[in-house]
């Protein structure tokens, strides 16, 4: 397993990925409180905990670079570098989020950002993102499909024929399997009849690596590595992120499958930010005023774009059948 060993002292890598951290963090907080105050409504998947994977990853990839992902998707859409304030009205199902709000927290989407979603389909991402990676090297393209994938969605038989076609035509996709231990409520070891998920490409001729997703830097070496790996041209590899989620697997979750000091085991001792910010200080690379601005930005971002969901009207009812797959025994009426 990969686990953070280098000296990383680049600040321009070290301080917007603390940034980035934040900013997953307290989005999600904030999330969740209108979610409770009941301006979003629906399926609602929190990243957090989870926040060094998407903002790891990203740290490694290149213009153009692919990412794709499943329903828990606001924080990897966040690292994208998408608009915090278009992903709020989306969660609010106002018009001016990404899917003219209406498709809310699952739907996320930025194309200008290459970011392919949000899927809600468990492992549909996957082929998806595979065809990504295909679509890559037809136009010898050099760039990287990362394709992104839970525990429990890595047990689907549709991960499997990707990895088929992806190995047979050395696609140049990225697999992520991010093991948060759970799939809703079932633990990996109850679920996966192996548990080192990122052997599962083994068959297939896929190289795999497990690293500590806990760790932005474990994270950034490790996909630093595996980029290579797949730009030179050598196909797919598999990365599995250990990591874990904090919140519930949606808002409605009993969480009777873990037990508080669980939980509280990964906050106290295991926090991906809280490490970050750790490494940074004790290496004497920032000040604490770094970290008192850096909530400052954040929340001043975060309020924005609350603000900006807020005013943004919800669609209009002429929307009602634009922009989606409907088939209609009334669709020749006058709607
Ligand atoms: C094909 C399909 N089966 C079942 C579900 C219901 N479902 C939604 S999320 C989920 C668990 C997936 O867990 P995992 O892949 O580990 O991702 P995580 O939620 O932990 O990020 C299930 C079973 C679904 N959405 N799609
Ligand atoms: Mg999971």
């Amino acid at each position: 397993m990969v686990q953070e060993n280098s000296a990383v002292v680049d600040l321009n890598l070290l301080k917007p990925a603390y940034r980035d951290m934040l900013l997953l963090r307290r989005f999600e907080e904030r999330a969740a409180q209108l979610y409770g105050m009941g301006l979003i409504g629906g399926f609602c998947h929190l990243y957090i905990g989870e926040e060094a994977v998407a903002v790891g990853i990203k740290s490694t990839l290149q213009e153009g670079d692919a990412m794709i992902t499943s329903y828990r998707d606001h924080g990897v859409m966040l690292a994208t570098g998408s608009d915090p304030s278009w992903i709020m009205a989306e969660l609010l199902g106002r018009a001016g989020g990404c899917s003219k709000g209406k498709g809310g927290s699952m739907h996320m989407f930025d194309t200008k950002n290459a970011f392919y979603g949000g899927h809600g389909i468990v492992g549909a991402q996957v082929p998806l993102g595979t065809g990504l990676g295909f679509a890559f090297k037809y136009r010898e393209q050099n760039n990287i499909a990362v394709t992104m994938f839970g525990d429990g969605a890595a047990n689907q038989g549709q991960v499997y024929e990707s990895f088929n076609m992806a190995k047979l035509w050395n696609l140049p996709v990225l697999y992520v399997i991010e093991n948060n231990e759970y799939a809703m409520g079932t633990s990996v070891a109850r679920g996966c009849s192996t548990v080192e998920l990122y052997k599962r490409g083994e068959s297939f001729g896929i190289p795999g690596m497990q690293v500590d997703g806990m760790s932005f830097l474990a994270v950034h070496e490790a996909f630093t590595k595996a980029c290579e790996h797949v730009r030179s041209g050598k196909g797919p590899i598999i990365v599995e992120t250990k990591t874990y989620r904090y919140r519930g697997h949606s808002m409605s979750d009993p969480a009777t499958y873990r037990t508080k000091a669980e939980v509280e085991e990964y906050k106290e001792h295991k926090d991906p930010i809280v490490a970050l910010k750790t490494y940074m200080l004790s290496n004497r690379l920032v000040k604490d005023d770094f970290f008192k601005e850096a909530e400052k930005q954040i929340k001043t971002i975060v309020d924005k774009a609350i603000e900006f969901a807020k005013n943004s009207p919800e669609p209009d009812e002429s929307e009602l059948y634009t922009d989606v797959y409907f088939e209609s025994k009334h669709s020749n009426k006058n709607f």
